[in-house]
């Protein structure tokens, strides 16, 4: 007898509902969308199509593994953990707190368990060397809006259901399906701009998927984004079409921002960004006229040189066209679980630098293009240890070849992560979080970057067998190892506490639905749960913008009510205006023209001037069948259009000597690698693209089907020593390279 069960997909930020099929013995044989779901409506992907062979994959860890000479064995679970302890508490006491880094990866967003306890872990820590993905995707973003509008976490995201003008810069969502802006059946959402007479423009230099859907594809130089930008900024103002609307008096530096932008003409800029002067004055007028209009820009503009600069303008021009915060355009989403009632301190950064190359921390992090400085420079406070909780930095961090030397000089290494993969076989320790049939979900992460307000939890769909803990007890183990407490402490001690400190603090703050309460009181309204993790998800519910409020609304969401009368998710409504909720810069006012992005901007007047420049460039690309670098196991998603080719235009190719298929030698600063070429016309001339996650070809990992289609790490040749300065983040698109036929 088969059953049906339900529960979101994890693997983008799409965030389909999806409908299992289960057999008796619990394996997901089958995998639709969930039309009952108020937001995906049903839609699906290949990727999520095909869950239940990642559920299922043979090679996903089932025990601990142990690094022993001849390679990884099993161990038990609390073998594992005690050997965590010793070697952590030694290597604490010889070296200090700073000599344990911690990298945490993308799945991390897309975890109950990511959020709720890397936070503890590193506190527990007390170390400064903390790294993630996140410098080699948005932090650009973040900083963006840090000094915006006080909160890094204060990103707007297109009002995609209600626009009448998308602009888009360097995203992809019909192979991405999306990212900084969740939108189950993105494309779907894209057409029905078309079909209510609205217009959507993509700015990319490969004519993707994407730009095909589009009414309007705009070649750029990778890079320039930054540029064009400005120069549709000059224009906007050149021609008195700025018009603040509603946020009129509420921002503070239209002036500076006017001063700066007065030279980014549409000519200075047409070389570099390679885009005709009356292109770019077209762009600003039917921007400046739409209705409703919302500019949005991801990785491409984000992975670059000047990714804050482009993440930053972005919305700049949503200010001066009026439609930030207002229906149609960009807009902040209301999550269930973030209390609006918590103000925060207003954003900064550098409170803290790197010790090889000063660079300075970024939300609490340092880029991961210094990781393998800190670990292989010696001296004091050199890294001695780093807990990987999922990720493959191995593929995925610029200088990769680098790290990888790195990593396998570690003196000790943990890794939370279902696979020994290209990074995880140099783990002394692997802890494997259970399938995702086993895993509970909300997105906790990626809520707050709906189109629409929504929520959904989903419990695990299959229990987890006696003794085999969850992510979420692995990392609060880890945490508390990391405390002192010990590895046999009890994992719900830390949750405990989290609550315990959280309401002590709501019951302080007016306006809070709990203010002037006890926080013992509430406590007890908690009841008693099985997991530690439900605990504060039910209480993160309770105190948010639609909660229970411990009784201060009796019909509010609490988890129960969230997983028992709303097993589909439940719509919450579309994006409402709220910049007073979401602002807390120290002015109170939107920063339009922060001093440090007035200073960086001298940065781009040095790309100015003279012919465009010579030589190839390299950019990525993503395939709808991938996820970075851990899908290529599941049989379904290798092959067809999903292969790691250099792409590269037919101009450049006949200049070169180069034919379709032939092999070839792709060089940097950074390294070398070979791949495959093949040319076509979508990626304009001077640009190159190779997609990343690919190299599968390492001794000592377990991944048999991605080992047969390995490809080639694209981060092997981009460089880790080139950032946007002002996040850190890695630059993955605009890399010169050289191009040469072999053999
Ligand atoms: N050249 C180039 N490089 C890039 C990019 C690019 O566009 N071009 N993109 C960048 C971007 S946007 C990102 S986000 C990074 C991603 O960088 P990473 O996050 O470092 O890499 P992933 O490939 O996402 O690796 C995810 C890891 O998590 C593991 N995993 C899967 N599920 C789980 C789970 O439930 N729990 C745990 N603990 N682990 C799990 C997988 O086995 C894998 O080891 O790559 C970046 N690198
Ligand atoms: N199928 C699939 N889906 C994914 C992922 C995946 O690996 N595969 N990864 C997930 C992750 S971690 C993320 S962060 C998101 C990313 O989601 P998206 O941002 O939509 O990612 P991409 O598809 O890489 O699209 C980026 C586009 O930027 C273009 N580009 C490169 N350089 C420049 C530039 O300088 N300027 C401009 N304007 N464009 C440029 C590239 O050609 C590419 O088309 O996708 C997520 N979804
Ligand atoms: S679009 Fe993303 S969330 Fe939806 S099914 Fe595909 S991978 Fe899963
Ligand atoms: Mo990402």
């Amino acid at each position: 007898m088969s059953r049906t069960a339900y529960r979101t997909c994890p693997l983008c930020e799409a965030l389909c509902g999806l409908e299992l099929t289960l057999d008796d013995d619990d394996r997901v044989v089958g995998v639709r969308g969930d039309k009952a779901d108020p937001f995906s409506r049903g839609f699906l992907c290949p990727k999520g199509a095909t869950l239940g062979r990642l559920d299922g994959d043979p090679d996903r860890l089932t025990a601990p593994l142990l690094r022993e000479d001849s390679g990884h064995a099993e161990i038990g679970w609390d073998e594992a953990f005690a050997t965590v302890e010793r070697r952590l508490r030694n290597i604490v006491q010889r070296y200090g707190k700073d000599s344990v880094a911690v990298y945490f990866g993308n799945p991390t967003a897309h975890s109950v368990a990511g959020p709720l306890y890397v936070g503890a872990l590193i506190k527990a820590l007390g170390t400064r060397n903390l790294y993630s993905a996140s410098t080699a995707d948005q932090m650009p973003k973040h900083v963006s809006a840090g000094h915006m509008f006080g909160d890094p976490g204060a990103i707007p995201v297109p009002d995609l259901d209600r626009t009448d003008h998308l602009l888009m810069l360097g995203a992809n969502p019909l192979e991405s399906n999306g990212s900084l802006c969740s939108a189950p059946d993105f494309a779907g959402r894209l057409r029905a701009i078309q079909a209510r007479g609205g217009k959507v423009t993509v700015v990319d230099p490969r004519r993707t998927r994407t730009a095909k859907l589009a009414d309007q594809h705009v070649f750029i130089r990778p890079g320039a984004d930054a540029h064009l930008l400005l120069a549709l900024a000059h224009t906007l103002f050149a021609e008195d079409l700025v018009d603040l609307g509603a946020l009129a008096g509420r921002v503070h530096g239209l002036d500076d921002l006017r001063a700066l932008v007065v030279d980014f003409t549409p000519e200075l800029v047409a070389g570099v960004t390679g885009i005709r002067p009356l292109q770019i004055r077209r762009m600003a007028r039917e921007l400046a006229a739409a209705e409703r209009a919302a500019v949005y820009g991801r990785i491409g503009t984000c992975t670059q040189a000047h990714g804050t600069l482009a993440s930053w303008l972005v919305d700049v021009l949503n200010v001066l066209t009026g439609n930030l915060d207002r229906p149609g355009g960009a807009m902040f989403p209301r999550a269930a679980h973030v209390p609006v009632y918590r103000r925060k301190a207003p954003f900064t950064t550098g409170r803290w630098r790197s010790r090889v190359r000063d660079l300075p921390e970024v939300n609490g992090e340092f880029p991961v293009a210094t990781l393998a400085d800190e670990i292989s420079t010696p001296g004091e406070g050199q890294v001695r240890a780093l807990i990987t909780i999922g990720g493959n930095p191995a593929l995925s961090a610029p200088g990769a070849a680098r790290l990888e030397r790195a990593l396998a000089g570690l003196e000790f290494m943990v890794s939370v992560d279902p696979y020994l993969n290209e990074t995880t076989r140099h783990a002394h320790v692997v802890l494997p979080p259970p399938r995702p049939a086993q895993t509970p979900h909300y997105d906790i992460s990626l809520l707050g970057l709906a189109v629409r307000n929504y929520a959904r939890y989903s419990p695990p769909v299959v229990p987890l067998p006696q003794g085999r803990p969850g992510e979420a007890e692995i990392l609060a183990r880890l945490a508390l190892i990391a405390s002192g407490a010990g590895a046999d402490a009890d994992p719900m001690a830390l949750d405990e506490m989290v609550v315990a400190s959280t309401l002590a603090k709501a019951v302080k703050i007016p306006g809070s639905p709990v203010y002037g309460r006890e926080p013992e009181e509430l406590r007890k309204e908690l009841g008693s749960v099985e997991q530690g993790f439900e605990l504060r998800l039910d209480m993160m519910l309770r105190l948010g913008p639609y909660g229970e409020g411990f009784g201060a609304d009796p019909e509010g969401l609490t988890l129960a009510r969230l997983r028992d009368e709303h097993p589909h998710g439940v719509d919450l409504g579309p994006l409402e205006p709220r910049l007073d909720e979401v602002l807390c810069t120290a002015s109170g006012l939107v920063e339009l023209c922060p001093p440090s992005f007035a200073a960086d901007a001298d940065r781009l007047r040095a790309d100015l001037g003279g012919s465009p420049p010579e030589g190839l460039v390299l950019v990525g690309r993503r395939h709808l069948r991938s996820n970075n670098s851990w899908l290529h196991n599941v049989p379904e998603l290798v092959g067809g259009s999903n292969r790691c080719t250099l792409q590269l235009n037919p101009s450049d190719a006949a200049r070169l000597g180069i034919g379709d298929g032939d092999a070839v030698r792709v060089a940097s600063r950074a390294g070398t690698i070979h791949a495959v070429a093949e040319t076509t016309d979508s990626v304009m001339t001077g640009v190159v693209s190779l997609p990343h996650g690919w190299g599968h070809d390492r001794p000592g990992t377990r991944l048999r089907i991605a080992g047969a289609h390995a490809g080639v790490n694209v981060n092997e040749v981009t460089d880790e020593q080139e950032i946007d300065p002002l996040s850190g983040n890695a630059v993955f698109n605009g890399v010169p390279v050289t191009v040469e036929r072999v053999g």
